[in-house]
C-alpha cells in the first residue's frame, strides 16, 4: 500500500490532474465525503487528508509514504527526514512583508528601528530580517494576519500573497517580496528504499505531468 497526504482545498485540487496523469483517481470528493482517507481506482494507492502544515509530519513519520507540501510549510518545519525530489509548480504564490499604507517601512528600516513584524512563518521571516540585518521583534500568529497591523499589534507582517487582493482589501500594501512559493513533492526516506520500485513510477509519473520550468 502507498499513502499520499494532501491537505484538503488548494494543494488537493492542483494535485488531481497530475495524479490523473498518473493514472489514478480519488474516488471521494473531500468537499463532501467526511471521510479522511480516500480510496483511489488502485487498490494499492490511498489519500489520507492532513492540514497542510501537518503534511510533512505524516511523511516524516511514516504515517504516509508522500506526500505535497508548500515550499513556506517545508522551511517552517525543517525538511527533516524527508526526500524533495520535486518541485511540482502548482498553488504558486509568494512570500512578502506588508505594511499599512501610511506606514513608512523604507524609513523605518534606514533609521534602524525595532520593527514588530506578525506572522505564521516565524522562520521564514526571521531568516529574510536577519540576512538584509534588519532588527526585528517577531510575533506568532495562527491566522489572519492581515488584522495585525489594522489593530497597532503589529507594524508589519509576513504572509502569502496571491491575487493581492486581500491585502487591498485591508488596505495593506507589499513592500517586500521575500521569495517564490510552490508545493513540491516530498517522500519519506525509508519508504523509498522498501517501496523502491512503485514510488519511482508515482514520481516519475509526477515529473512528466508537471510543467517545465
Ligand atoms: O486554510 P487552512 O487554515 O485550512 O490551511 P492552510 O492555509 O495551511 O492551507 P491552504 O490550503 O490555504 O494553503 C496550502 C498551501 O497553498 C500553502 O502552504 C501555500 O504554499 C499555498 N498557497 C498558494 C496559499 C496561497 N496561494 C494563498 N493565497 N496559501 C495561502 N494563501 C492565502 C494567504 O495566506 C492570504 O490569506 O490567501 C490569502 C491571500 O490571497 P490573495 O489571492 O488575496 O492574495
Ligand atoms: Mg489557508
Amino acid at each position: 500500500m502507498i499513502t499520499l497526504a494532501l491537505s484538503k482545498g488548494r494543494i488537493f485540487e492542483e494535485t488531481l490532474p497530475l495524479l490523473k496523469a498518473a493514472g489514478i483517481e480519488v474516488l471521494e470528493d473531500p468537499e463532501t465525503s467526511r471521510k479522511l482517507i480516500l480510496p483511489t481506482n488502485r487498490p494499492d494507492v490511498r489519500v489520507v487528508l492532513v492540514r497542510a502544515t501537518d503534511v510533512p509530519t505524516y511523511v516524516q513519520y511514516g504515517g504516509a509514504d508522500l506526500g505535497v507540501a508548500g515550499r513556506d510549510v517545508l522551511i517552517e518545519h525543517g525538511g527533516a527526514g524527508l526526500y524533495q525530489p520535486l518541485d511540482l509548480r502548482i498553488a504558486r504564490c509568494r512570500m512578502s512583508v506588508a505594511t499599512r499604507d501610511d506606514f513608512d517601512y523604507a524609513a523605518a528600516v534606514k533609521q534602524g528601528s525595532r520593527i514588530r513584524v506578525a506572522t505564521k512563518y516565524t522562520e521564514i521571516a526571521r531568516q529574510h530580517f536577519a540576512d538584509k540585518g534588519v532588527h526585528v521583534d517577531l510575533i506568532k500568529l495562527y491566522g489572519s494576519m492581515e488584522l495585525a497591523p489594522l489593530t497597532g499589534l503589529a507594524d508589519a507582517i509576513v504572509d502569502l500573497v496571491s491575487t493581492g487582493s486581500t491585502l487591498k482589501a485591508n488596505r495593506l500594501v507589499e513592500v517586500e517580496h521575500i521569495m517564490e512559493i510552490s508545493s513540491r513533492l516530498v517522500v519519506n526516506q525509508a519508504a523509498l528504499k522498501l517501496k523502491r520500485e512503485p514510488l519511482r513510477q508515482l514520481i516519475d509519473a509526477f515529473a512528466s505531468a508537471t510543467p517545465a520550468a
